[in-house]
């Protein structure tokens, strides 16, 4: 199955053994093959195919010397060779392995897939990349017998070139994904979700021509309202080729000749732009080609900034009425990863009257950021510094901003991201801030043209338990002063909610990233009885008004559109494995709840549009 694809890579070149690792992002424009599918799996607690008896890896030399990798069944009666991929069973690719098998529920430690393919190119000197949106947590990638690299980090793709390795019949591509925990990594062993495994996204061959377009940007000129900006990144020999760009909607096109770094740099002025926004989500193809390559993107041109307490929006004030989604699909279980489910849940946003979607805790798949430009809504993008963090492991820093690094590569040129958020609910300290601002930085020096956060903590007056005060030092350096609350919740009942105030230190938009109350879909009660219903819905209606008191209130994420699996969610008949914060049930049926905050948002919505 050929589909069009857009290929966008940097190289980077991984540790020990591993070859050089391509990040490919923005896949929607150039011709691909799909390698989704069936894939056979051998399932291998003790990493059986990854050590000799002695615990030494099989890869270690960066040849490899024996196990599951070289998937070799054995030659005759004769040949010991205890696993073999092809009688084994098959597990769907794209797809978690603890949502496919019952006996993989709760299953931590090591998989191994195995796909063959064909290659068919179209030019002998054209180039081959094998492509995985995301792999949770950690894969080691082999193709007919040689390892390709080791890729850390379950949310973020990678690819590997393999013009040399692939052959023209049966090239055996075999991966372990592993998703131990472990202390040391992004996230760490404590988060409150599901731990799931496997090849989670797309899996795609890439070819292109001995030099191609590997990267771009498009994007609105800061200060401007009709200037177009881009930059263009060859790679391959022959880099100081021309450069063409087309916008056929808008009229406008140029070309540039690549200096020899493979750099082309476009300005184009047109005297009309209509810019993006969630009333008019105008997207505009554009087209470049260098020699025999050519993509073809859709973008929005459109600033996002902020002045005072003010979130601006081509420089008019707006008011981020928005929820937190997990990358889970509650009707089939398990991780989201389609086109479809991102319609299910960015439909169901639509439906609350949103205009914003906090994508928590780590980065979701490329199909949301893409849809919510087509919808018309802005969406904030996480890397998963999530709680505790060994906030002085230079290796724990390095792993986040890779994660930040190839999150922002991918989705760079999606109007509707308007924040990069860099942590979630993470202990205030002087190692942490530094860490913290380390990542603020880097988003900032990827790209300056969008807000940078992270959701923060409140904490009470110790003299005052109505008086809730933010005065995190690293609020210092995000855009938005943003931070989670639970009143009536965490915090008291509901009724505690009316009676709270405020002192927010710093003089910059206040944005909730979490409120909420878990609610068992289904169960009725009184409004104060616990996980009812009616105890979720009078959260949410004593909440807004009570956020409305903050002086530059500039929008929410309440806590959650759907209910989610945690393994940290173990009551019995309520919770049985799942968070119940949704305003959707496990079920897709709605909560009271739901309908609460979609006329709240419809009446502020149009309070808004009549200012
Ligand atoms: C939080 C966390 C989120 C949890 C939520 C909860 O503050 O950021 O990951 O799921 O609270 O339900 O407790």
């Amino acid at each position: 199955m050929k589909k069009l694809f857009l290929v966008f890579t940097t190289a980077l070149v991984v540790a020990g053994n591993a070859r050089s690792e391509v990040v490919i992002a923005g896949v929607f424009a150039r011709q691909t093959t799909s390698l989704n599918g069936k894939w056979h799996v051998i399932v291998d607690p003790y990493d059986t195919g990854y050590f000799d008896y002695r615990r030494q890896p099989y890869d270690e030399s960066g040849k490899v010397t024996g196990g599951f990798a070289l998937d070799k069944p054995a030659k005759d009666k004769t040949d010991l060779v205890e696993y073999n991929f092809d009688t084994s069973p098959t597990l769907n690719v794209p797809g978690d392995w603890n949502s496919q098998d019952d006996k993989l529920f709760y299953y931590e430690g090591s998989v191994w897939y195995r796909t063959k393919f064909d290659v068919n190119k179209s030019a002998p000197d054209h180039r081959l990349f094998v492509y995985f949106g995301a792999a949770n947590y950690e894969a080691d990638v082999y193709l007919n017998g040689k390892k390709l690299g080791k890729h850390i980090g379950g949310f973020t793709p990678f690819a590997y070139e393999i013009t040399k390795l692939a052959k023209e019949k049966n090239n055996s591509l075999v991966v372990r994904v592993n998703n131990n925990r472990h202390a040391e990594a992004v996230p760490t062993v404590n988060t409150d979700w599901w731990n799931y495994g496997g090849l989670t996204r797309d899996v795609l061959l890439v070819e292109t021509p001995a030099t191609f377009i590997s990267n771009f940007k498009v994007q609105l000129k800061a200060g401007t309202t009709r200037t177009i900006e881009a930059r263009v990144q060859l790679d391959g020999a022959d880099k100081e080729q021309t450069v063409k760009i087309n916008f056929p909607s808008l009229k406008i096109a140029a070309e540039v000749k690549a200096d020899k770094d493979g750099v082309a740099r476009f300005e184009l002025t047109t005297p009309n732009l209509a810019l993006w926004s969630p009333e008019t989500p105008v997207l505009n193809d554009v087209k470049m080609s260098a020699g025999d390559d050519q993509l073809k993107d859709r973008v929005g041109f459109r600033s996002i900034a902020t002045r005072g307490t003010d979130i601006l929006l081509n420089g008019h004030k707006v008011f981020l009425r928005g929820v937190a989604i997990h990358e889970e699909n509650p009707l089939r279980g398990g991780r989201a990863w389609s086109e479809a489910d991102a319609k299910l849940l960015l439909g169901w946003a639509k439906e609350l009257n949103c205009n914003f979607v906090r994508l928590a805790h780590y980065p979701h798949n490329e199909h949301m950021a893409r849809l919510a430009d087509e919808m018309g809504i802005m969406v904030w993008e996480e890397t998963p510094v999530y709680w505790t963090i060994q906030w002085t492991n230079a290796e724990t820093l390095a792993n986040a901003k890779k994660q930040l690094n190839d999150l922002i590569a991918r989705d760079h040129n999606r109007a509707s991201v308007i924040v990069w958020s860099v942590a979630n609910e993470t202990p205030v300290g002087e190692a942490r801030t530094k860490f913290l601002k380390t990542l603020v930085d880097e988003a900032r020096a990827l790209d300056g043209t969008r807000l940078v956060s992270a959701a923060m903590e409140v904490y009470a007056d110790p003299k005052d338990p109505l008086h809730k005060i933010v005065d995190d030092p690293f609020g210092e350096f995000t855009d938005l002063c943003s931070f989670n609350e639970y009143v009536g919740w965490y915090d008291g009942l509901p009724e505690k909610i009316d009676r709270i105030h405020w002192s927010i230190k710093y003089q910059k938009p206040v944005f909730i990233s979490e409120f909420g109350a878990g609610a068992k879909q289904g169960f009725h009660a009184d409004a104060t009885t616990r996980f009812s219903e009616e105890f979720q819905a009078d959260v949410y209606r004593r909440t807004l008004p009570m956020l409305e008191k903050i002086p530059g209130f500039s929008g929410c994420t309440p806590w959650i559109l759907c209910d989610f699996r945690s393994p940290k969610r173990l009551l019995p008949g309520i919770q049985d494995g799942y968070n119940r914060k949704g305003l959707i049930g496990q079920n897709g049926e709605k909560k009271l709840a739901f309908s609460v905050l979609q006329n709240l948002y419809d009446e502020k919505a149009k309070a808004d549009a009549a200012k």
